[in-house]
């Protein structure tokens, strides 16, 4: 029988105990339930006297959010640590360690990051990060070529497929990013000045057309084993180092999943600058920046990823003159797309981000509502006709000056 239960602070602090080489006997152990999250509990413990600490984070059989009348599988903590580890192979140092998991508990003990700060809060604060783009790129680059049929043998990775089935997490994506936002769902939440944007939403042909499509390659494209949820809220950052969090919906999908929520997430905090910059001449300044990171992304990841493909593609038929052109182009416009459904999803659907909704005066946080509804609509809309990441900038940039005007 599994001994599952929700831990108490003082249970974890048992458990954590039984970490090897972490704790040190004898010591005072300080625990807090830290989870602020949708769906876990997490623990922090540690131990002032030596400064050592671990955070223990496990699932519970429901949606924290919306509580146990949503209820989720355990298996997504097996998920979570799996892709936890073979990311940390494919992108060493870019994940946390993880000291032990224990399937019964549906529990994942893993290396504390309190010295990071989450990125969304620290873009709020005006925090630079110039080591992002190139840690955040090697990060994509690595883990989805080399879970894909260009990176690994193609038999073991429909053995991996299997293991990365994740049907609850992946319900929860298919709902709340590519329908619910494009229809009048009860799980809808937005503020009551957004009515009616949230009803053009509801009555925008064309693109609820490209949504379907984004939608159909979110169900049925096993390209690559993805984070599945890689916003800025699942990365703990410092200038110099970057880890990637919280894997918990990973499956196999459309890379350009992944590389799209990084950029719509970046786009998300550009779309609320008028919050978070001070001054007019900081605003310019940030949007820049973030505008330039953006860019960096997806010019960093398109290198790292054709420098993989020409040194270590598995697949003769990949090396067919033209298909890696085609194949990275086909990349970029999933990414815009993709990119442009995060960006949606977060004003109307049914969890929003930091970066808009603790803007506090109503009007400027409509203002930002409705730039970031903007630029995530015109992402979807010209996805297919994307050649050029210049493109995205410029759909970012001429969203603000309309708003301006
Ligand atoms: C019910 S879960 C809502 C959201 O939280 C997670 O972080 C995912 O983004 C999910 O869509
Ligand atoms: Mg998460």
């Amino acid at each position: 029988m599994s001994s599952y239960h929700p831990l108490t602070e003082e249970e974890a602090v048992e458990l954590a105990k039984s970490v090897p080489n972490v704790l040190q006997p004898g010591q005072e152990i300080v625990c807090r339930e830290i989870g602020d999250g949708n769906l876990n509990l997490v623990f922090h413990v540690s131990q002032p006297t030596t400064g050592a600490s671990l955070i223990l984070k496990q699932a519970l059989p429901y949606a924290k959010v919306v509580g146990e009348s949503w209820p989720l599988s355990l298996d997504r903590a097996r998920i979570e640590s799996e892709a936890l580890q073979i990311q940390g192979k494919l992108a060493p140092g870019l994940v946390p360690t993880v000291y032990l998991y224990d399937a019964d508990l549906a529990l994942t003990v893993m290396e504390d990051l309190s010295d990071h700060v989450i990125m969304r809060r620290g873009l709020m604060e005006g925090g630079t990060y110039p080591k992002f783009a190139e840690h955040i790129s090697e990060f994509l680059a690595q883990t989805l070529f080399f879970t894909s049929d260009l990176g690994m043998n193609q038999q073991d990775k429909k053995a991996l497929v299997k293991s990365f089935i994740n049907p609850d997490l992946c319900k929860i994506t298919e709902d709340l990013i590519f329908d619910d936002p494009y229809t009048n769902s009860p799980n809808n939440s937005f503020d009551d000045h957004l009515q009616e944007e949230a009803q053009a939403l509801w009555d925008d042909t064309a693109l609820h057309l490209e949504v379907a499509l984004l939608r159909e390659k979110f169900l049925t494209h096993a390209q690559a084993l993805l984070h599945g949820d890689l916003h800025t809220g699942s990365i703990f950052i410092t200038p110099e180092s970057t880890k990637v969090i919280d894997p918990e919906f990973a499956y196999f999908g459309p890379m350009g999943f992944d590389v799209g929520a990084v950029i719509g997430n970046l786009l998300l905090n550009y779309a609320g600058q008028e919050q978070w910059s001070p001054d007019e001449s900081t605003r310019r300044e940030r949007r820049a920046y973030l505008l330039e990171t953006v860019r960096d992304v997806w010019t960093l990841f398109d290198r790292n990823f054709r420098q993989l493909w020409d040194e270590s593609v598995m697949d003769r038929m990949a090396r067919t003159q033209g298909y890696q052109h085609h194949y990275v182009r086909r990349l970029l416009q999933d990414t815009v797309g993709f990119a442009g459904c995060k960006m949606v999803r977060r004003i109307v659907g049914l969890s929003h981000v930091a970066d808009i909704d603790k803007i506090p005066d109503p009007a400027i946080r409509h203002k930002a509502q409705r730039l970031a509804l903007s630029i995530g609509k015109s992402l979807i809309l010209r996805n297919r006709d994307t050649f050029s990441i210049d493109e995205i900038i410029d759909v970012a940039d001429s969203a603000v000056q309309a708003a301006r005007n």
